[in-house]
């Protein structure tokens, strides 16, 4: 296998291809639906995965070297730097994502963070010019560092709710700076572990003060992009407050904040939640809160937080399908969330989990448009709701009906016949589309 210095750009090469270092089915410029596939996709790399993680576990050390010799801290991130925009450049990923902590040096203490983090916030507009590379969305790390453990702007010290603010505020200056259109909140651990030592009511109501906060502090500097909320139900806290797609939109709700505020839906926690990662984009659609998509995969025997690099083509048939129908990205993309194996353990291997998940989608988004076109899922659904087109039905959905006229109706029609549902046979349609020659 050719080392990744020998690489200079992975290139298409077709699905007949046994070329490992190329798309079999991501062919970036290629128009479909009227729209390139890179703008279909808009793929994203994680900077935390990718430059960051060195295959640590619960149980062993490192397994991979991300240092390229270097020792002194600045020049360690800079060259982190550097190899993000290389990968970005070799697998035409247009778009990346980062935490604050992934970019920059700790320091001794808040205020010498901040002036590494932003001397590398201007190092990263300088590679991005250079390379002609977007930001996607950035985060503020508030679950990391021992102030963290009990949480952020849900901590029961007053001192760490200013800290998070701090932090949040200089990553949405950043992310103004770098022209992100999104900012991130992933819960990090605001959540509880036992209600024996929770105010619920008073974390929940400062939850929803901080991002009334960033919101207004954002907006008041000129920001137009969304601000997502990433729901994960378990992990690290037992309860998440933002537990799902459906629990964090009444959060979002209740707070005001809907409408400025969507949803980054990641697979792997929809399926920690129960649900399938398509659940979870639908009841973000249906909420008008569809905004971005963390891409990776769990492992169903396992039943934690895997971040595998996705390769399931149901799983990304079926969450192209939502995109497609919510007519595409806006503001939001596709970042792997996802990282190598720690047996992955090289830097061609993230190549190639890269390469295998951006196939992964460029297929799930070729079946999609087939689905659509093929039109006999979306004819039969059409079908089912079809005593909603006309008579009570039509008056239920223009809700002009009552209590009083639909008992008289149902008194009038007692032989109801509810259709079989013809689920093995859907399945069947998906499968013949999927598996077709
Ligand atoms: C954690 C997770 C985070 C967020 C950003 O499970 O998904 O990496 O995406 O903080
Ligand atoms: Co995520």
């Amino acid at each position: 296998m050719k080392k990744y210095d020998e690489i200079r750009k992975i290139e298409y090469v077709g699905p007949n291809s046994k070329e490992p270092f190329g798309f079999k089915y991501y062919n970036p410029d290629e128009v479909i639906l009227g729209k390139k596939m890179r703008e279909h996709l808009k793929f994203a790399l994680s900077y935390w995965h990718t430059l960051d993680y060195v295959g640590v576990d619960m149980f062993g050390g490192p397994t991979e070297d991300k240092s390229w010799g270097e020792k002194e801290p600045m020049k360690l991130y800079k060259k982190r730097a550097d190899m993000a925009f290389d990968l970005m450049e070799k697998l035409s990923i247009d778009y990346y994502c980062f935490h604050d902590v992934d970019i920059a040096p700790k320091g001794k203490n808040l205020k010498e963070f901040l002036a590494n983090f932003n001397e590398m916030v201007e190092y990263l507009q300088t590679l991005q010019r250079k390379y002609n590379k977007k930001l996607l969305w950035c985060t503020a790390n508030n679950f990391g560092d021992k102030a963290f453990m009990a949480g952020a702007a849900t901590s029961p010290n007053a001192d760490v709710f200013a800290l998070s603010a701090a932090k949040v505020k200089a990553c949405l200056d950043a992310n103004i700076k770098l022209g992100g259109s999104g900012y991130v909140f992933w819960g990090g651990r605001e959540g509880y572990d036992t209600l024996l030592n929770t105010n619920m009511k008073l974390e929940l109501d400062n939850l929803g003060y901080f991002m009334q906060m960033a919101r207004d502090y954002a907006r008041s500097k000129g920001y137009k992009g969304d601000f997502y909320i990433e729901p994960k139900p378990k992990e690290p806290t037992k309860h998440q407050y933002d537990f799902d797609a459906a629990t964090t939109c009444n959060f979002l709700r209740t707070y005001g904040l809907l409408g400025d505020f969507k949803l980054n839906i990641e697979a792997n926690h929809a399926t920690l939640a129960g649900h399938t990662f398509e659940h979870e984009l639908r009841v973000a659609r249906v909420n008008g809160a569809f905004g971005s998509i963390d891409a990776n995969q769990g492992d169903m025997l396992l039943g934690w937080d895997t971040d595998q690099f996705p390769t399931n083509v149901y799983d990304t048939t079926l969450s192209m399908y939502e995109v497609l129908k919510e007519g595409g990205f806006k503001n939001g993309g596709l970042n792997f969330d996802a990282k190598t194996r720690r047996q992955s353990n090289t830097l061609e291997d993230i190549l190639l989990a890269y390469i295998a998940g951006m196939d992964a989608f460029a297929l799930g988004l070729r079946k999609a448009v087939k689905l659509i076109e093929d039109g006999r899922i979306d004819a039969f659904k059409d079908e089912r709701y079809r005593s909603y087109k006309e008579g009570i039905g039509q008056k239920i959905m223009q809700k002009s009906t009552n209590f009083d006229e639909l008992s008289k109706y149902a008194l009038e029609h007692d032989e109801i016949n509810v259709e079989s549902g013809r689920q093995e046979y859907l399945e069947s349609v998906l499968n013949s589309i999927l598996f077709e020659k």
